[in-house]
């Protein structure tokens, strides 16, 4: 998907919500549990009703791969029933050297058909490259994540008093465009999303954090839209977990529309 048609199906959703999709056998609903493909019929049912509030799917690959290889089985198939006018995110946060990266990308781009996946850039600039090698495909660099622990890294100062999620971005701006990088900038970040949108204005950011973590939509919408939004807001647990009884699938639609008529206001504000 290109970056205009996913400006367009934000535009006609009013609404920049990434449904993260992590399935948990010991959280979804009791009563799925004698299906032949528990998780897939949980997915399924999130997938339908929240389809017309979402403009992107992130389904987290770990709550795949923890199952083996019918977890793999079960994510393709997941990927395959999102419908073709919503962004797909891979979140396996995978990026090594470049001959290995290049299979990365073939396994979400190419096996899968996922848009993007997101990678970390810690092994620098030839681990990243492969993925931007496949047309309207998209990688996701991790920039400045939600978690305490982005403290250990990310915000280290250089000489310069330079934090080391600044040089990530002013370095990777220069192996894509804003029309193949986006960047992970988690919602918990506050006034510091600013600081990422200064440096780097045009690029689509995926903002996980709302929700369960506490992260700030209006915040997150004050200090990080562009003119193109520039934002898809993820929130995983506070949506699919919403209920855990039978109208599970029910309360995650009411959750994902709450967050999509506050999308709607904030972007009249903003855009
Ligand atoms: O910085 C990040 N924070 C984060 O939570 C980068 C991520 N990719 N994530 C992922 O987003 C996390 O692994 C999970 O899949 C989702 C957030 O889920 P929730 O807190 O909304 O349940």
């Amino acid at each position: 998907m290109t970056r205009s048609e996913l400006f367009t199906q934000i535009q006609l959703k009013s609404s920049f919500l990434c449904v993260g999709i992590d399935p948990d056998l010991e959280k979804i609903p009791r009563h799925l549990l004698s299906e032949p493909d528990p998780i897939f019929s949980f997915c399924r049912e999130i997938i339908e009703e929240t389809a017309d509030y979402a403009v992107a799917y992130k389904p987290n690959i770990a709550f795949f791969e923890a199952l083996g290889a019918r977890g793999w089985e079960t994510l393709a198939r997941v990927e395959e029933l999102i419908p073709k006018d919503i962004f797909t995110i891979a979140d396996a946060k995978r990026g090594d050297i470049g001959n290995t990266s290049k299979l990365y990308a073939k396994a979400f781009f190419e096996t899968m058909n996922f848009d993007s996946i997101t990678v970390a850039p810690y092994m620098g600039e030839d681990s990243v490259t492969p993925f931007l090698e496949f047309e309207n495909k998209w990688v996701i660099l991790l920039a400045l994540t939600s978690n305490k622990g982005s403290l250990d890294f990310q915000l280290i100062q250089d000489s310069n008093g330079k934090p080391l999620y600044q040089s990530v971005l002013e370095k990777s701006q220069k192996w894509g465009t804003p029309e193949n990088i986006m960047y992970v900038v988690g919602a918990t970040r506050g006034e510091l999303i600013g600081e990422v949108r200064k440096a780097a204005p045009e690029h689509f950011f995926l903002v996980p954090g709302v929700g369960a973590q506490g992260g700030n939509l209006s915040e997150v919408a004050k200090y990080g839209m562009n003119s193109t939004c520039g934002l898809l807001v993820n929130s995983s647990r506070g949506i699919i977990y919403a209920s855990n009884g039978k109208d599970f699938a029910k309360a995650a639609r009411r959750e994902a529309k709450k967050l999509q008529v506050e999308m709607k206001l904030l972007l009249e504000e903003y855009l």
